[in-house]
Order: structure tokens, then C-alpha cells, then sequence
């Protein structure tokens, strides 16, 4: 297809509850949705960069900065273009792989509408339905995280991750383990809170039966991760580490993770984020899929992509409930303890233009320059 412009705007959509992690607090999730428009159509993507450089170097004004004024430009010289080519058109512009990722996934979506087909079976998922997990913020203390917890198990999540720091770890994962049960699916995430120095706290973690402690280290520290999984029972996961197929194989031979958190705008789309998939199946490294408080977008691809075979473990997708009051969707609920993937063209979901216009605070249109 040929695009003739992209539409970038930034919303505002209220979380239902502040949700705070090892590098911060947030309690509204500003989010980066475009447009692109083609002779063949439209697409929509969602960049999942947040509002600061936290979890990541990325974020809003820089995603929006580099696609206005690079990658944008560059996608609408390219001609006619195709969502498998859209990697090569970007690769002179060095990272930003979740600004990359929202246009591969807008033109993917505007392509897939086009042909009639959707992601899941581009991505070549199947099944209706996916096990949906809960991510859980950290808590002012442990009487707050079990009264939180215990209202996402009535929910009927059938997986929990904690979030954890260093004086928020032990203590409320004992507790949380004890309300859950022994056998429940419970895993913890420390967002990089960690050092080298912390081993030994980190290996009393292996008494609470973890499904595994996700990204304890600095996301450079490949071969502390390793030195630690050569320490632990409990499964070490990478996240923040993971970048691409490169990083992830170079992970895995030293042994710094023996599961993979596959985020598509971490490594840079979802064409690329199916190719950690094959990577980590060909290896036997379990795989699942890691949420970035998305709108229903975002959520709708997730859906699809966490019905690749290598998904093992359920994913941080939850209902739109967890998340927002409101969302530019359908929203997504759990029904019978799962939630269904979306089944129509594109990423198979419809954006409310009304509520899109009404939570938009900026919005720019980047067009392809005229010839001659
Ligand atoms: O989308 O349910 C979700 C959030 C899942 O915990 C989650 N994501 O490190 O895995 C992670 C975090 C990153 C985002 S924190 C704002
Ligand atoms: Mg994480």
C-alpha cells in the first residue's frame, strides 16, 4: 500500500487505580495512537512508550518526535510499501523500537483490513481464547496488595504478578503466596531494582514456589542474570533485556533467562516479536506476553499474538477493567476466566472516533511531501 499520511495524537486515559512500579508511579496512561492512510485504506497503532523515560529511554514527546520528523517522512517516500518491509525502510534510524513498532503495526493493521484478514492469522496463532493474568502494583503495605489481590481472584484471574522493590519483596509475596495458595500461578517483576549485591534476599525468593522472577537486574547485566539463574530454583525471565531476536538468543546461550517476556513494542513489532517466538520455541524457552497498560489496540494485538504456540504461561493481558474507565475500543472482559482474541480484519477491533477526539491533547498530521 501507499500512504499518503500518518496521524499522530496523544490521549489521556485514567487508570482505574495508580499503578506503581519500581520506577514509578502512574495514574494516567498517555498513550500514543496513529493513524496511517493509505490509497488502500487506513490502520491504526499504538506506541507503547510512557509519558517519562522510565521503563525505557523512549517515551511520548520522543516517539512522537522521531516519527514526525523521521520515521514518518521516511515511510511516506518509500513508495509503495508493505508491514514486512516497513523494518527495512526504518533500519537507517538507530532504536526507538516502539515508534517503529506503532507504525509497523498501524501499516499491518491498514493491510490486513485491506486482504481480510486478521493478525492472529497472520501471526499464525489459534484458538478463541487466551488465560489472562493480572499485574499488581505495589502497594502503600501488605493489608492493601491482599485486599487488591483478592478482588482480581474474584475477578477470576488465574495468574498474579506482583510488583516488587527492594523493602516490598519477601514479606508481601509470603503473604500473597499464603492467600493464593500453593500451586496458584504467581510470579514477581522488579523492573531492574536490583544489584549484584542483593543474591542472597533474591534467592530466599525460591521458598514462595515463583513461576519466576522477572528482570531483577539491570537490563545490561546479562551476565549477572546468568550468575543469579546459576543461583536460583526459582526461573529467571528477561524483559527490559530483550530487544530483539539478537538480544534474546545472547540471553539465552549464557543462560541469563529461562523464559522471555515478548513485548512487541520493546523489540520493535510484532513481525519481529513473532520472531522471539520462533527463536525461544526452537530453544525450548517458554514465552509470554507482557503488557504495556495499552488501549484496546494494543490489547487486541497482544490477544492475537499470545496465540502463538510458544506462549506457555498467561500473559499481562487483562480486562479493559483493570485498566481504564473508558477506552477508544470495544472493551475486553473475562468470560468463563478467559478473554477472547479478536477475529476481524486488522487487529479486529473498531476505534470510537467520538471518545478517540474527546481524549485526544495533541494531534498532528504529517503528509507526504508533494513531488516536484
Ligand atoms: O499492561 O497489564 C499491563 C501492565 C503489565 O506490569 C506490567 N508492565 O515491566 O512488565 C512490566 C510492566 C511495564 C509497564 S509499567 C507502566
Ligand atoms: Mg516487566
Amino acid at each position: 500500500m501507499r500512504f499518503d499520511a500518518v496521524e499522530l495524537r496523544s490521549l489521556e486515559l485514567p487508570l482505574v487505580r495508580p499503578f506503581r512500579t519500581s520506577f514509578g508511579t502512574e495514574t494516567v496512561r498517555e498513550a500514543l495512537v496513529v493513524r496511517v492512510l493509505g490509497d488502500d485504506g487506513e490502520g491504526y497503532g499504538e506506541c507503547v512508550a510512557g509519558s517519562e523515560p522510565l521503563y525505557s529511554s523512549e517515551f511520548v514527546a520522543s516517539s512522537w518526535l522521531v516519527m514526525r520528523d523521521h520515521l514518518v517522512p521516511a515511510l511516506l517516500a518509500a513508495g509503495s510499501t508493505r508491514a514486512d518491509s516497513v523494518k527495512d525502510v526504518l533500519a537507517g534510524f538507530s532504536g526507538h523500537r516502539m515508534a517503529k513498532a506503532a507504525l509497523e503495526m498501524a501499516v499491518l493493521d491498514a493491510e490486513l483490513r485491506s486482504r481480510c484478514e486478521s493478525l492472529q492469522e497472520l501471526l499464525g496463532g489459534t484458538g478463541e481464547s487466551v488465560t489472562p493474568g493480572v499485574s499488581v502494583g505495589i502497594t502503600t503495605d501488605v493489608v492493601e496488595l491482599l485486599d487488591v489481590v483478592g478482588r482480581y481472584l474474584e475477578e477470576g484471574y488465574q495468574r498474579v504478578k506482583l510488583k516488587i522493590e527492594p523493602g516490598f519483596d519477601l514479606e508481601p509475596v509470603a503473604a500473597v503466596r499464603q492467600l493464593v495458595g500453593d500451586g496458584f500461578m504467581l510470579q514477581v517483576d522488579a523492573n531492574t531494582a536490583y544489584t549484584r549485591s542483593d543474591f542472597d534476599l533474591l534467592a530466599r525468593l525460591d521458598e514462595f514456589g515463583l513461576l519466576l522472577l522477572e528482570q531483577p537486574l539491570d537490563e545490561e547485566d546479562i551476565l549477572g542474570h546468568a550468575e543469579l539463574a546459576r543461583r536460583l530454583a526459582t526461573p529467571i525471565c528477561l524483559d527490559e533485556s530483550v530487544l530483539s531476536v539478537r538480544s534474546a538468543a545472547t540471553a539465552i546461550e549464557l543462560g541469563a533467562c529461562s523464559v522471555v517476556n515478548i513485548k512487541a513494542g520493546r523489540v520493535g513489532g510484532y513481525l519481529e516479536a513473532r520472531r522471539v517466538h520462533d527463536l525461544c520455541r526452537g530453544a525450548g524457552v517458554p514465552v509470554w506476553c507482557g503488557g504495556m497498560l495499552e488501549t484496546g489496540l494494543g490489547r487486541a494485538a497482544n490477544l492475537a499474538l499470545a496465540t502463538l504456540p510458544g506462549f506457555a504461561l498467561p500473559g499481562d493481558i487483562s480486562a479493559t477493567s483493570r485498566y481504564f474507565h473508558e477506552d477508544i475500543t470495544e472493551r475486553f472482559e473475562l468470560v468463563g476466566g478467559r478473554i477472547g482474541v479478536p477475529k476481524g480484519p486488522g487487529l479486529g477491533v473498531t476505534v470510537d472516533v467520538g471518545t478517540l477526539e474527546r481524549l485526544t491533547r495533541r494531534h498532528e498530521i504529517v503528509h507526504a511531501r508533494q513531488a516536484g
